[in-house]
Parts: structure tokens; C-alpha cells; sequence
């Protein structure tokens, strides 16, 4: 069943210097995707450690960690119809080596430790998580795009 979604969304370091932040999400608006949190920041080890948290044994934990808090990043919150597993798919592959043309990191990307975005997986309660860590309530704004009519049947 197709349902509305929210789904935690981040322009990597790498992304961030390279100038892609306004790229990337011009293409979650232009795909009808909602654009409902957003906050430009930079993030400490603490709160790389929580959000990678799942990663903690694994041998990339350092690099990945002190990547992803080497510069400023673009956090936001993303709105729509399967929001998360459709930010996925427009992601491409974790490496952007393997991700198709048309994908973020297949369009973007060549090295899979610099692979330019963060999208919350599918697995259950993962978008909710992520969003909650970056995210207070009063900084996510419920609102209307004025095509959401043209958007959804
Ligand atoms: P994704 O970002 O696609 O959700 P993930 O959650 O498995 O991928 O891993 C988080 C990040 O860690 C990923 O974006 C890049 C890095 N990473 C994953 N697997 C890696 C590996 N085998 N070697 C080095 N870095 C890796
Ligand atoms: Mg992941």
C-alpha cells in the first residue's frame, strides 16, 4: 500500500563542497517530494556515532565518522508517497560505483566513501529515528504544495 511518508535526508560533506546541495534537492521538489525540515550544520562526534550507530563494529566506523563530521552538512526531512524507499531508489547503490546514470550517486559519485548523500533505509522505524536526532518537532512545518493535486490522483 502506498503511503505518505517522512524520510531523513543529508547532503554529505563531500556535497556540501561540492556545490551539489541545490541539485539534489531541486531534484526530491521537482519529483513532488515535500520539503517539510531543513538545517544547514555541522555535526559532532556524539551525534555521528548515534546515527551511524548501527556501523559501530564495523571496520569503516572511524573513516565513516570522521567523514561525516569533517564539514558542514545539509540535514532535511522529506514528505510523499513512499518517501523513503523512493528517495532510495533516486539515491542509486551505497557505492556510487555500482549506482545507475540517473541516480544521485551514480551521477555525482565514484568512490563509495564519498558517496555524496544519506537517505534513511527502509527498514522499519529508521526514517523516524534519523528525524527525531536531527529534527525537534517545531522545526518540521506541516504545509500544502499548491500542485499537490496534480501530483496525487
Ligand atoms: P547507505 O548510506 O547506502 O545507507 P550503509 O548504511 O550500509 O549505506 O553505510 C553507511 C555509509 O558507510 C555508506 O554511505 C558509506 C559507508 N560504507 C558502507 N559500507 C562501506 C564499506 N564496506 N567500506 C567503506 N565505507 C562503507
Ligand atoms: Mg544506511
Amino acid at each position: 500500500m502506498s503511503e505518505t511518508e517522512r524520510t531523513f535526508v543529508m547532503v554529505k560533506p563531500d556535497g556540501v563542497q561540492r556545490g551539489l546541495i541545490g541539485e539534489i534537492i531541486s531534484r526530491f521538489e521537482e519529483r513532488g517530494l515535500k520539503l517539510v525540515g531543513a538545517k544547514f550544520m555541522q555535526i559532532d562526534d556524539d551525534l555521528a556515532a548515534e546515527h551511524y550507530a548501527e556501523h559501530e563494529d564495523k571496520p569503516f566506523f572511524d573513516d565513516l565518522t570522521d567523514f561525516i563530521t569533517s564539514g558542514p552538512v545539509m540535514a532535511m526531512v522529506l514528505e510523499g508517497q513512499d518517501a523513503v524507499a523512493q528517495v532510495r531508489t533516486m539515491m542509486g547503490e551505497t557505492d556510487p560505483a555500482e549506482s545507475a546514470p540517473g541516480t544521485i550517486r551514480g551521477d555525482f559519485g565514484l568512490d563509495l566513501g564519498r558517496n555524496v548523500i544519506h537517505g534513511s533505509d527502509t527498514e522499519e522505524g529508521s526514517a523516524e529515528r534519523e528525524i527525531e536526532l536531527f529534527f525537534d518537532d517545531d522545526e518540521l512545518t506541516e504545509w500544502e504544495r499548491i500542485d499537490e493535486t496534480w501530483l496525487y490522483e
